[in-house]
């Protein structure tokens, strides 16, 4: 059965641009219910472990520089069905081909700088989740 929590991150240039509140309004009105969430700034050590699994990736230094450039928000989100229905309410990774109405078609400004990060398995929303709460930030 599918889970019912996803982790997600508000990306650097999302937070700097004052999109906070429009993205967090997307993620209520698309019915997720906020469980955790708190404001914090990566090192760029820590977004290399948070995104290991690409550390083979071409785009992996890049990817760590962006992400430890600024404060983000990171959230535990609820939902029936939450890993895929998120991703489906953020749209493509790269924002050319996110649907209209998602998330990344309406903020991200290219592939990298995509508005939002959504765990793509029940596993990773919960080693991700535990990355950055602890059981006692969770309601
Ligand atoms: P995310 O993990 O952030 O939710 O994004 P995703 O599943 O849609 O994409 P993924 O393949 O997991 O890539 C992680 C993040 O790396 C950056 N990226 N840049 N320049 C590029 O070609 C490229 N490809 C990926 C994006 O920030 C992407 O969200
Ligand atoms: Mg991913």
């Amino acid at each position: 059965m599918a889970g019912n929590r996803t982790f997600s991150m508000i990306k650097p240039h999302a937070v700097a641009d004052n999109h906070i509140g429009g993205i967090l309004k997307l993620m209520e009105e698309g019915g997720f219910r906020i469980v955790a969430m708190k404001k914090t700034q990566l090192s760029a050590q820590q977004a290399g472990k948070f995104y290991e699994v690409h550390s083979e990736r071409p785009f992996y230094g890049e990817l760590c520089e962006m992400m430890s450039a600024g404060p983000i928000v990171a959230l535990i989100l609820e939902k029936e069905n939450a890993v895929a229905d998120f991703r489906k309410l953020i749209g493509a990774t790269d924002p050319a081909e996110a649907e209209p109405g998602t998330i990344r078609s309406i903020y991200a400004k290219s592939k990298g700088e995509n508005a939002v990060h959504g765990s793509d398995s029940d596993e990773n929303a919960a080693i991700e989740s535990a990355f950055f709460f602890s059981g006692f930030e969770r309601y």
